[in-house]
């Protein structure tokens, strides 16, 4: 005989009944255990059971009343059941949310914020203001061949820039059977760009029309074998270039001082053109800046190179030089945001060193 029978012997055997089971439900501890004890009192061979088939031996009338007292038991047995079955449920669920607990009060953890590297500021602003101003920008390769890195730009077979000293050379021969390079200059994004341009107009020309004018810029990344706190082996280019029929110096000086005033936001940089020689320009020019206020203030920066495109380059385009005359210039985006900026170790810029690069986000 079940102990928990004789808890309380005010009660009969069914209220007993009743009372073991509610003990058994609440003794189970998990649902699994639950049910085992269900089965003990509701299942085919549980204690509701074997009363109903003690229902056979009585009579008629007892069979009625004793029926229903004990289909009641049952039905108490059952919302005992149900209410620990929801108890169990609410227990688990309550285990769960604490277990799941988020402290919404915790702060984020953030992503990373990315940013635009600062010479690709740099590049982006002299897009924009060149823009401005009607120019293209010239896209093109950085491995290049002999010709357009140095044939076209009219650079002597023996010049020092070809030299292993100063050029990357890649194992790889072009069509010519000269090396390839890393490209020392963006100029020959300027050569493919301009003799593009003659190609596709090539026919008005040969009628007797006129070509659009040329006004292109081309910024990108350039090699050189040099390296120090002022150089690296690879830094950034970006030249420019304006070939029509009758541009001058005179709009080579409106071009840059404008560009010079916008980029550095100041109306009154003072610009001087200091008479200087590249092989791909005649005359040429070093330009430098003046600022007229802040650290620099006073002091002569040499900011860019520039002159009117040799006659032999503007052929190497495929244009008639006596047609066909501009200008080009070249500046080193990496020096304008050290400038910019006031940073004095050109390799700050290509360490990727996140705590430096960081301040410009
Ligand atoms: C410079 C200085 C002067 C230049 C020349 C050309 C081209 F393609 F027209 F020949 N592009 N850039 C040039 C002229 C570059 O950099 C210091």
């Amino acid at each position: 005989m079940d102990g928990l029978f004789c808890f309380r012997t005010d009660m009969n055997d069914l209220d007993q009944l009743v009372a073991a089971a509610s003990a058994d439900f609440a003794a189970a501890p998990t649902p699994a255990a639950l049910e085992n004890a269900k089965a003990r009192f509701l299942g085919k061979a549980g204690r509701v059971t074997e009363l109903l088939k003690g229902l056979g031996a009585l009579s008629a009338d007892q069979k009625k009343t004793r029926g229903a007292e004990i289909n009641q038991t049952k039905q108490r047995i059952e919302a005992a059941l149900a209410a620990r079955r929801q108890a169990l449920a609410e227990a688990e669920l309550e285990v769960q949310l604490k277990a799941e607990a988020l402290d919404v009060t915790l702060p984020g953890r953030a992503r990373g914020l990315g940013g635009l590297h600062p010479v690709s500021r740099t590049m982006e602003r002299i897009e924009a203001i060149f823009g401005s101003m009607g120019f293209e920008v010239a896209d093109g390769p950085e491995i290049e061949t002999d010709w357009m890195s140095f044939t076209a730009l009219n650079n002597p077979e023996n010049h020092p820039a070809r030299s292993m000293q100063d050029t990357f050379y890649v194992d790889m021969k072009d069509e010519a059977g000269r090396w390839l390079n890393l490209r020392p200059h963006t100029s020959p994004m300027q050569v493919r760009h301009a003799r593009a341009h003659a190609e596709r107009h090539a026919a008005e020309l040969a009628r007797g029309g006129s070509m659009p004018e040329i006004r292109v810029i081309a910024p990108g990344r350039t090699y050189r074998v040099d390296s120090d706190a002022t150089h690296s082996p690879m830094f950034h280019q970006c030249e420019g270039l304006w070939i029509g029929e009758n541009v001058s110096f005179k709009d080579l000086k409106v071009v840059f001082t404008e560009f010079c005033r916008k980029f550095f936001e100041s109306e009154d940089l003072q610009l001087r053109f200091r008479p200087s020689y590249f092989p791909f320009t005649e005359p040429s020019a070093e330009i430098d800046i003046a600022f007229a206020s802040g650290p620099l203030k006073g002091q002569w920066l040499e900011v860019a190179g520039s002159g009117q495109v040799h006659p032999q380059v503007v052929r190497n385009f495929g244009l008639d030089p006596e047609r066909h005359i501009g200008f080009a210039f070249g500046m080193g985006p990496d020096r304008l945001t050290m400038l910019r900026y006031g940073v004095n170790d050109l390799r700050l810029f290509f360490d990727g060193d996140l705590r430096f690069l960081q301040q410009f986000r």
